[in-house]
């Protein structure tokens, strides 16, 4: 995970890759002295180019080039300039990922996020967790529309013990209520909604509305990790219809690129989950050290 993220920024603080000439050379020769402005733009366009070829989101791979080259410009670096760019990027990133994890007792989780990124799956791995830490867990499956979404849903939780709720109703939020009857009985509740392959505005409405009435504890978007420029979009225009309070990053364990993980913390969502396999334990909490020493 994240192999390509992290060869574009080592290019620029140097590895023992034959690519790294250029960028290397150039820092080397500029040990305690200033670099000039046609220096700075030269690494920083670079890493640009490499960003986007490890599905950092456009724009935001823009932004990082302009700090890049902002920092450049603005010190000198001594023979330990490996060290301290490494140090500079990580500064940098920093503001790009944040994390967080449950921290409430009890409450209401929605899972939200396009066709096929992991929610179900997610969804029944923070069950399977929380279960795990004793609390009393419950899933409400309100992609109602396919019968196949409401079977893989069951069959996931009975595998796992995990109490499900899920019914054929035509509207998600009335087979929510329906399943929020015994909301007392549980800690938790988590509920998996339905994706669409592309944005469905009758589908965000339908979202917003289930945020509007049931008003979850935490509204956590499922984000597919080797979706590169558009995870920026999506999640702009998901949260033009809701709340979203986070993140969860799927399917780690594929071969991507890693960018997108930082289009989260590009709008301040933070991490709550990575997931990194198709079985149920294969859920890590978020931390910021972690990611980052993976990319760096
Ligand atoms: N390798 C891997 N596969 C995963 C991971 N998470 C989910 N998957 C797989 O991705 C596929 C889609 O996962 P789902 O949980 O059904 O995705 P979804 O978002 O609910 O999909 P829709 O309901 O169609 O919108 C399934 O085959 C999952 O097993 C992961 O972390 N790693
Ligand atoms: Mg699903």
């Amino acid at each position: 995970m994240f192999d390509k993220l992290r060869r574009a920024f080592q290019k620029l603080f140097g590895g023992d890759e034959q690519d790294i000439g250029i960028v290397k050379s150039t820092i080397a020769k500029i040990v305690n002295i200033r670099l000039s402005q046609a220096e700075a733009e030269r690494i920083s366009q670079r890493l640009f180019y490499d960003l986007l070829e490890s599905d950092v989101p456009y724009e935001l791979a823009e932004y990082i080039k302009g700090q890049i080259q902002r920092e450049l410009l603005s010190r000198t670096f001594s023979e330990k300039y490996q060290d301290e760019i490494r140090l500079l990027l990580r500064e940098i990133l920093k503001n790009y990922i944040h994390t967080a994890s449950i921290d409430i007792d009890r409450g209401v989780i929605l899972l939200v996020g396009p066709n096929g990124y992991g929610k179900t799956t997610t969804a029944v791995k923070i069950a399977y967790l929380l279960k795990s830490r004793g609390k009393r867990v419950k899933v409400i499956g309100a992609d109602v529309f396919r019968a196949a979404a409401r079977e893989q849903l069951v069959e996931l939780c009975s595998r796992y013990n995990i109490d499900v709720y899920t019914d054929n109703s035509d509207r998600p939020i009335s087979t929510i209520i329906r399943g929020m009857k015994d909301r007392e009985m549980y800690d938790f509740i988590i509920i998996d909604t339905a994706g669409r392959q592309d944005l469905n505005v009758n589908l965000l409405r339908e979202l917003q509305n289930i945020d509007n009435k049931i008003r979850p504890d935490l509204i956590l978007f499922v984000l597919e990790s080797s979706v590169g420029n558009t995870s920026l979009h999506q999640l702009r225009e998901y949260r033009k219809y809701m709340r979203i309070h986070g993140i969860v990053y799927t399917k780690t364990d594929l071969d991507t690129a890693g960018g997108s993980v930082l289009a989260a913390g590009y709008y301040g969502f933070p991490i709550y989950f990575l997931t990194n396999g198709q079985n149920v334990q294969d859920i890590e909490s978020a931390d910021v050290e972690k990611i980052l020493d993976r990319i760096l």
